[in-house]
């Protein structure tokens, strides 16, 4: 039978899918290996062919793993709460799990048509109750636990408790607000529950700070900053507000060294990790208090309930510079701005600060040729040299970062010289080495300081650790090391996410008891916010907490269900725990994790972070989750045009001409649908039947067609450039497809999609499959042994393959593939022996028609999923002759080709009767002869 493609798919997905031949072992003697794909969000437009190409390139490996006796997870799910289907919800009334079921539905139906050896059985989806109850558990363990830096790890907050009953704070190490009390064990005992609890929200490794959000009144939500646009909301151009809430944050940055450290240990693409390291921003510096001079609001608290400041505390990198301080700025948002202003300066401090508002963070930290900044009317004095320095305020300096406040060193910093340049502010030179203002100066390259007081004459290297202890011996300052990056906000004002499970009683957040989870999402008559701006949970009826009180209304983050998935893959049934301990220390950690790179400092942080917690608390082993990541390439689209003629006035006209020939006349490019278009050629009749407005089109062709243009794009329905795995799975069936994506180019390079060489591969495949077949298409293989030639071929592709998968080089194997092909057909090769190697080389590239024809070389029962791979051997790629040079006396005379497995006395036997040799030896007898095997034959006459 010729290749029936559709038939031998749909059998082989079904015999898959009857048999449960990818469920992985929960118990085996084989070594594990863990291959996981990031899991979708089943959105409402289903698959395009860019988006299973890193599936592809698991599932290949995930079958080769198997090949080679490994027990492989390779499991798939849906990430399947967000907001897509919430919005859907909003506009339609349709309930969100409504939505996510129809739209799982489609992609299965999709996933499926691939041939995945996905382990359907692990199944996960986020939006679930049997799954968001272990992320809720999970909550429940950040919020009882607190970190303790002296141990470095998280602990179970009730070590907290223990050390405030035995000695208070006194030898607390915690990573915790900044606003703790000290206070003494019998301090602790009078507290009121009350207080305990609100002391102790301050360490907990989840808690509840006033943040800033970006609220949208018009659309009663809190938006991510992606969303606004200079002030806007994307969606509707509605104005958004800076609005300060209590919200959820986890205290990411208690992990901050260790999320660092990490990366040193993982196989990640260089890129990710430089971009997580950038994300956790560390800087060593010191930290150094400024007094302030002339303080006139004594003995009085500010409106925010602290005491009134006596020093200003900045961050710095360059302690060193401390002699060249002639001013000091606070972000204009500092908290004590309003009160460390004269009253002479207030209108231009308040103007100043009005100014800022309308400038985003990112603006300001972007400009850096603007100056701008007020005179508070203040003065603080410099610790270390005792120079009394002016105040001032300025947008350059950020409020979330370090203190938000700096030292400005006009000498030292390229900003600093242009704001004292611009204000008159004195410039103090500071090294040696120094003929002009050398800005951004790199100190480590620097000479030795002048002016400096005490470091005159040091070295960069010898000043930072004598200033570090100068400041801390005189209680004004000390070595600090700062991250940029900030505890992450846990929750937003949506409804399809998962309940936050706490509830509130006299202000005071509880947890529910975990016999209660999972807190089910409760049913809401509309998706929206109320009238009074309270989340759409707020609607619930009857939703009260067996406490009274009542529940968190916000839900968790896109990013909670997706920080831990890849644990309840290795357990996914399990009812009393988020996975069995067995589960756990079998599985252990991901093997190779592919997905996109735009998870980087986002789902692939939170993963990592919750992952070391997780590890703290001894639920599961490893420090880091995912031990290799390959981030696959985006799949562009490739867009066709049609090229509309307009006539003098510009009007345009319905002729439509060649791209070839559109150089002679006005056009409009027009997106044309791809899939009315084959090999960039334009198919009339369906281009005028697509849109009514082209029904009567007319065309300028050439050489009797309709080309169109061409250009890459990003892959969206409005560029008419999608291109769904379906129709081309219809037209060549899955095995081409996965043949075809991995042959685009290297799995990890971003590339224009293009259906041109697709044929090619199908050829390919039914090229292979007629190995097996006779002209008849009769099936019919050779018990006779194979030819050393077949040997060779076979053997070539066995480690051309087994090195390609093993470098994740997939692309390069479907050439090879090619030539082996072509080879063996050269040969009119069909051997058994030769063949069936070759049918499981190939199968984790295209299962399909592998499985196929393994059943037909008589392996009746089925799958070669789990057979072995076929071992390499060297010597059927050692060539058996070789074109020996003959040289006589040093010159070479001829080459003479001669079997490799000769010894020296046959090697000289056949050249003395070698007629050529005896003509160069020209009757002389040889006295002697040299022979190197596999190299040369020397000959001395
Ligand atoms: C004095 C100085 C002299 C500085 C010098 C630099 C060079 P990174 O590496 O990013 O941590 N800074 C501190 N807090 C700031 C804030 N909230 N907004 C804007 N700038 C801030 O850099 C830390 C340096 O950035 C600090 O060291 C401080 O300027 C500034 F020759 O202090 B430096």
């Amino acid at each position: 039978m010729d290749y029936q493609f559709k038939e031998i798919e749909q059998k082989w997905q079904k015999f898959w899918a009857d048999n449960q031949t990818f469920k992985a072992e929960s118990n085996s003697e084989k070594p594990k290996y863990y291959v996981l794909d990031m899991f979708p969000y089943p959105s409402g437009a289903g698959l395009h062919v860019g988006h299973p190409l890193g599936y592809i390139a698991s599932d290949i490996f995930s079958r080769y793993k198997r090949l080679k006796g490994f027990n492989v997870l390779h499991p798939m799910g849906y990430d399947s709460f967000g907001l897509p289907a919430e919005q859907y919800a909003i506009q339609t009334g349709q309930h969100p799990a409504i939505t996510t079921e129809a739209n799982i539905a489609t992609y299965r139906r999709q996933l499926d048509q691939i041939g995945f050896s996905f382990d359907w059985s692990r199944e996960v989806r986020t939006s679930e109750p049997s799954y968001y109850k272990w992320t809720q558990w999970i909550f429940m363990q950040l919020f009882n636990s607190w970190y303790n830096i002296e141990t470095d790890r998280a602990e179970d907050i009730t070590t907290l408790i223990e050390k405030f009953n035995a000695s208070g704070t006194a030898d607390v190490k915690a990573v915790c607000d900044e606003d703790v009390k000290s206070f003494l064990p019998s301090d602790w005992a009078t507290f009121t529950e009350e207080e305990k609890q609100i002391e102790l929200l301050k360490y907990r490794m989840t808690y509840l700070r006033e943040s800033t959000v970006n609220w949208c009144p018009a659309l009663g939500t809190v938006l991510a900053n992606d969303e606004v646009k200079d002030g806007f909301s994307e969606r509707g151009g509605f104005p958004v507000e800076q609005k300060k809430m209590m919200q959820w944050s986890m205290r990411i940055t208690a992990y901050s060294d260790r999320l660092l450290q990490g990366l040193d240990t993982i196989d990640w693409p260089e890129p990710i990790k430089e971009m997580q390291r950038n994300w956790i921003g560390k800087s060593v510096g010191a930290s150094v208090r400024f007094k302030i001079d002339d303080l006139r609001l004594t003995n009085k608290t500010l409106d925010s309930g602290l005491p009134t400041p006596d020093y200003i505390e900045v961050f710095t990198t360059r302690v060193d510079t401390i002699f060249g301080v002639s001013y000091l700025v606070l972000a204009p948002e500092h908290e004590w701005v309003a009160e460390l202003t004269t009253p002479e300066q207030k209108q231009d401090i308040e103007n100043y600060i009005a100014q800022t508002k309308k400038k985003s963070e990112l603006d300001r930290m972007a400009d850096t040729k603007t100056v701008s900044g007020a005179f508070t009317g203040t003065y603080v004095i410099n610790p270390v040299s005792g120079e009394r320095v002016p105040l001032w305020i300025a947008d350059y300096v950020l409020a979330g970062y370090g203190t938000g406040a700096v030292m400005g060193v006009p000498s030292g910093d390229q900003r600093d010289w242009l704001f004292a340049t611009h204000f008159n502010l004195p410039i103090i030179q500071i090294l040696d080495s120094q003929k002009e203002i050398e800005v951004q100066a790199d100190p480590t390259k620097e000479g030795k300081y002048i002016n400096s007081g005490f470091i005159n004459g040091l070295t960069y290297k010898e000043a930072v650790p004598f200033l570090n202890n100068w400041l801390e011996e005189k209680n004004v300052g000390k070595a600090k090391v700062n991250f940029r990056q900030r505890d992450a906000i846990f929750g937003r004002q949506r409804y399809w996410g998962e309940p936050i499970p706490v509830y509130f009683k006299d202000g005071l957040p509880y947890l529910v008891q975990e016999e209660e989870l999972p807190l089910i999402l409760p049913e809401i008559d509309k998706y929206l916010p109320t009238e009074t701006g309270e989340p759409p949970l707020a609607r619930a009826e009857n939703w009260v907490p067996t406490d009274g009180g009542h529940y968190e209304l916000s839900t968790m983050p896109g990013w909670a269900g997706s920080s831990w998935y890849w644990y309840r893959y290795m357990d996914a049934e399990n009812n009393a725990d988020f996975a069995s301990k067995e589960a756990v220390e079998y599985w252990k950690d991901v093997d190779l994790y592919i997905g996109g790179s735009e998870h980087a400092t986002g789902h692939l942080l939170y993963s990592r972070f919750w992952n070391k917690f997780l590890k703290d608390l001894g639920y599961t082993k490893e420090e880091e989750p995912f031990k290799k990541l390959i981030n696959q390439g985006m799949i562009q689209g490739r867009s066709n045009f049609v090229y509309r003629i307009n006539d003098a006035d510009g009007k345009p006209t319905n002729t439509y001409v060649s791209a070839g020939l559109k150089k002679e006349y006005k056009t409009s490019a027009l997106h044309v649908d791809v899939n009315i278009v084959e090999n960039d050629t334009l198919d009339l009749n369906k281009f005028k039947a697509w849109r009514e407005e082209y029904a009567n089109a007319e065309f300028i062709l050439e050489g009797g067609k309709y080309i169109c243009g061409v250009e890459v794009e990003k892959m969206s329905k409005s560029k008419f450039n999608v291109v769904n795995p379906d129709d081309l799975i219809e037209r060549y069936g899955a095995d081409t497809l996965r043949m075809y994506e991995m042959f685009l180019g290297p799995l990890e390079q971003s590339k224009p999609w293009n259906t041109n060489g697709i044929e090619g591969v199908f050829k390919f495949l039914r090229k292979f499959w007629r190995l097996f077949h006779n002209e008849a298409w009769e099936f019919t293989v050779s018990d006779a042994e194979p030819t050393k030639a077949e040997l060779k071929s076979l053997h070539k592709i066995i480690k051309k393959v087994q090195d390609d998968i093993e470098r994740f080089s997939f692309n390069t194997s479907v050439s090879s593939f090619m030539i082996a092909v072509n080879e063996l057909t050269d040969l009119k090769c069909n051997k058994r022996s030769i063949l069936q190697d070759m049918v499981v080389i190939l199968s984790p590239y295209a299962p399909h028609i592998c499985e196929e024809l393994w059943v037909q070389l008589g392996n009746d029962a089925g799958t070669l999923s789990y057979t072995a791979f076929p071992t390499f051997n060297p010597e059927h790629l050692v060539e058996d002759e070789f074109a020996y040079p003959v040289s006589i006396n040093g010159k070479m005379k001829m080459n003479l080709n001669l079997s490799l497995t000769l010894p020296q006395p046959e090697v000289e036997a056949i050249l003395m009767t070698n007629e050529q040799f005896q003509k160069f030896l020209d009757g002389k007898a040889p006295k002697k002869i040299i022979f190197v095997k596999g190299k040369i034959i020397n000959v001395v006459v």
